[in-house]
């Protein structure tokens, strides 16, 4: 994009590019720490700066492997490539040199990954310097509200960056949701016929998919195997539905065998289904076929509560266990009135323990019908506050005003 000269000119371009016809360019750095959550992210608030605001979004990731998992189009081996009209950029590491010509208006780190020096250099060069932004993790801790949008200055370049904290009141970023989202949501929910259509491609059968289903997505350490007996003895069938490579020793345990797609076993009430990772666009129509869902890390967690059915969290584990003070935070203001829930959640994350998991299920298995309605009230509740994708960018057009005031 052409930049004007300098001065009080430059920033009333920043400001009117976001306001007029001119669409803004955008680049994303994403550095994939582990599993599929940074570029789940990454990928999603791409996709919808992409389709919905219509900027030209650059993403910039170091492991093309991990991004094709939840998007088979990824060409692993492509240096640049363009994926659902979003540019993507291996992203090889810190050395190199940019040109103030390539660094576009916005800029987001993504949950700090440090963008390499070489580009910062040239966002500094650049006229006018772009908005740069700190994309931080979701957490229901307060303190989240006090440093949302804070500044921070370059120790050494004019340049400063924001952060900017998803959250989930209107203090805060919000959470990322598409447009139509939930209307696709309930047509798809109203119509059991869609529901059978998506789960007989992986083989559930229409015996197995008329009891209760459950998705089933955590980390390696949760207590899977009592979970599993549990549902063995319980009154009515279940059938869990686990995505390959999830929780693989308990599954090749109950199944007494290799968890490989497409295979299952039955044991008392429950029955077991190995399910191919399905393109993340896929992963909703789990969510919203399943009556139960067990979901991790921060991506899968914000979709379970999209999907309007009660869901289990698995929380990303931290040192000094940090992540049980994060998820009492969000029981606090969840599950205040669900007892059951509230304990479930806290023994599945270890963060209580549970003497006897059947008489815990049991009580969570009745206390779902309130846990369901809390699901909708609270996609009503936090969605009313806006979506992230728009909020980030009414920040940006903000940023560009003030910058604009001050010169
Ligand atoms: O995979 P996760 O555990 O990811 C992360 C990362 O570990 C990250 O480092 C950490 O910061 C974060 O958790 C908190 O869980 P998450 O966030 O739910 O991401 C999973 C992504 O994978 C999400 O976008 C949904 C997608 N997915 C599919 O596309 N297909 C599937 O079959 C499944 C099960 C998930």
């Amino acid at each position: 994009m052409a930049a004007p000269a300098t001065g009080a000119c430059q920033a009333r371009f920043f400001s009117t590019m976001l306001q007029n016809a001119s669409a803004p360019s955008l680049a994303i750095f994403c550095k994939v720490v582990d599993n599929y959550g940074d570029i789940g992210i990454c990928w999603r608030l791409a996709r919808q700066l992409r389709h919905e605001h219509g900027v030209a979004v650059t993403l910039w990731v170091d492991d093309l492997a991990s991004f094709r998992r939840i998007c088979p189009q990824v060409d692993p081996a492509a240096e640049e490539q363009a994926v659902q009209d979003v540019a993507v950029r291996h992203w090889r590491g810190q050395d190199g040199s940019h040109a103030a010509s390539d660094i576009p208006d916005i800029v987001i780190e993504f949950f700090g990954c440090e963008l390499p020096p070489g580009y910062v250099e040239a966002m500094a060069a650049r006229t006018p310097r772009p908005a740069w932004i700190n994309y931080e993790g979701l957490t229901a801790e307060d303190w989240v509200e006090g440093c949302h949008r804070l500044p921070s200055m370059h120790p050494r370049l004019k340049l400063t960056k924001h952060f900017f904290f998803p959250g989930f009141n209107e203090r805060t970023g919000g959470l990322l949701c598409e447009a139509g989202l939930d209307v696709r949501r309930r047509a798809f929910q109203h119509d059991p016929a869609q529901a059978a259509a998506f789960l007989a491609r992986f083989g559930v059968t229409a015996q197995e998919a008329a009891g209760r289903k459950v998705s089933l997505f955590c980390y390696p350490d949760a207590p899977v195997d009592d979970l599993f007996r549990a549902w063995e003895k319980d009154r009515q069938p279940t059938l869990c539905l686990v995505p390959e490579g999830v929780a693989r020793g308990q599954v090749e345990a109950f199944i007494d065998g290799a968890a490989l797609a497409g295979t299952s076993a039955t044991r008392g009430q429950l029955t077991v289904r190995v399910l191919p990772f399905v393109p993340q666009e896929d992963y909703d129509s789990l969510l919203w076929a399943c009556d139960l869902n067990f979901v991790r890390g921060e991506d899968s967690w914000v979709r379970a509560q999209w999907a309007g059915r009660p869901f289990i969290w698995h929380i990303y584990l931290q040192d000094e266990n940090l992540h049980h003070k994060k998820l009492r935070a969000f029981l606090k203001i969840y599950a205040q009135d669900l007892p059951a829930l509230d304990a479930f959640m806290l023994g599945w994350n270890g963060a209580q323990a549970i003497g006897d998991w059947t008489a815990a299920w049991m009580a969570l298995e009745t206390e779902l019908p309130r846990i369901a309605a809390r699901a909708e009230a609270w996609r009503e509740q936090v969605t009313a506050h806006g979506d992230l994708a728009t909020k980030l960018l009414d920040f940006v057009r903000e940023l560009g005003q003030g910058q604009e005031n001050r010169v």
